[in-house]
């Protein structure tokens, strides 16, 4: 019987490995763990014993958020929240999320073993869909919480036909989980980096300054299909070809810019999908970034500037959908100061940087401060079973947060 890792880093690591198998997976031979689905209530199951563990009251919000709350001596003192996402991409690691929930649970254990109370309450969210990966929008119960989801936003159906009015959830009450303005004094989230710098510089942790900005689209194409035997080239309206022609120069587009944009698509689909019949119709999706929302937004016009010109010659409707729209979030600078002098105290060199991947922290912006510490993960790979994170690094990580949060009630006067 293996022995359970001792409190701190390396058994959040382990805990997120246990999470990252059966019966926390929706899919055989990977992970993939989706909102509302079996794989994620049984998820929520274990993480409840574990906050239970760690001294915290655990209960769901009306968006289906878990929640564990650690008392403080002033109950009416904004508290601070501490999560991530236990959602996951398909076929993705087991860090991108659930490293952030099981480190916000390290550090409430730590204080509870050493009986300690904070002047505020602190809470671990463990937000139930941030990747979007099961229903068509990404950030749906942050935003719940921040109080920025519009009604119309709850209209979704997932990709087996199923609404999300019947996957769980009473959405007439979702939008109640918004948290009240000043209730919440910061948001802090720790993150596997998803990216090459800090282990290009041989650093273990990074404070994150900013969460760039994304547009996502969903693009359809209709053309006519044809029987790929005997319809002339000159005759034909191939919607999968001009599928290809838009994605290269979505790219050229992109490389063009020279910066820090990025553009990607993601997923695409043609139909019929017939090896002997002209693709009538392509569906694929469109994922514009910049740290710059102005540079985004001149970029993503230029690519769909240039998506209706090769519709127009191909003779293709073409129709575009916003999915999303997350504006640039920068973390709030007095916390980004405080994250700051915990690496030093921590012992960790300071190493600013921005985030291209999205967090649930660039929605909670709008309802707290923010603050984010990176963690190093091998090769920079993330969305992808290959993601990896050092037990030392997640330790000092944990040890990170731990100081920051003896700072963040000396300087709001609570300590
Ligand atoms: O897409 C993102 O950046 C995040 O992983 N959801
Ligand atoms: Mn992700
Ligand atoms: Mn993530």
């Amino acid at each position: 019987m293996v022995s359970a890792p001792a409190p701190g880093g390396a058994r959040a690591v382990a805990r997120c490995q246990a999470l990252g198998v059966a019966p926390y997976s929706d899919m055989a031979g990977g992970l993939y763990r989706g909102y509302l689905t079996p794989a994620y209530r049984a998820a929520q199951d274990t993480l409840s014993g574990w906050m239970a563990e760690a001294g915290m009251q655990v209960s769901l919000d009306p968006a289906a958020n878990l929640v564990g709350r650690y008392e403080g001596t002033d109950p009416a003192a904004p508290l601070l929240l501490i999560g991530s996402h236990l959602d996951s991409v398909r076929d993705g690691g087991c860090y991108d999320g659930p490293l952030g929930v099981m480190l916000g649970i390290e550090a409430v254990d730590a204080l509870h073993r050493a009986g300690r109370r904070l002047p505020f309450a602190i809470e671990v969210i463990a937000f139930g869909d941030e990747e979007g990966s099961r229903f068509p929008a990404a950030m749906l119960t942050s935003r719940a919480v921040a109080g920025t989801l519009p009604a119309e936003a709850l209209d979704l159906v997932d990709g087996e036909g199923v609404a999300l009015a019947r996957a769980g959830v009473d959405v007439a009450r979702f939008r109640t989980a918004a948290r009240a303005p000043g209730s919440v004094m910061a948001y802090l989230e720790a993150h596997i980096e998803q990216g090459p710098l800090l282990e290009s510089e041989g650093l273990a942790v990074g404070t994150v300054t900013g969460i760039a900005a994304q547009l996502r689209f969903r693009v359809h194409l209709a053309g006519m299909a044809g029987h790929a035997g005997t319809t002339t080239m000159p005759l034909r309206r191939d919607a999968l070809a001009g599928a290809a022609e838009m994605i290269v120069a979505i790219e050229r587009i992109a490389q063009a810019d020279a910066s820090d944009v990025v553009a990607t698509v993601g997923r695409i689909a043609a139909a019929p999908g017939a090896a002997n019949v002209i693709a009538g119709s392509v569906d694929f999706t469109l994922d514009v970034r910049s740290g710059d929302g102005a540079r985004r937004d001149r970029v993503a016009h230029a690519i769909l500037s240039a998506m209706e010109a090769t519709a127009g010659r191909r003779g293709l409707a073409l129709s575009i959908e916003q999915v999303h729209d997350l504006p640039a979030s920068p973390c709030d600078p007095a916390l980004v100061a405080l994250v700051d002098a915990a690496m030093v105290k921590a012992g960790q060199p300071v190493r600013r940087l921005v985030s291209g991947a999205g967090h649930d922290a660039m929605v909670m912006a709008a309802l707290c401060p923010t603050a984010m510490v990176f963690i190093r993960c091998r090769g920079g790979i993330s969305h992808n079973p290959a993601e990896h994170v050092e037990p030392a690094d997640a330790e000092v990580a944990l040890a990170v947060m731990l100081g920051f949060i003896d700072q963040l009630g000396a300087s709001r006067g609570l300590a």
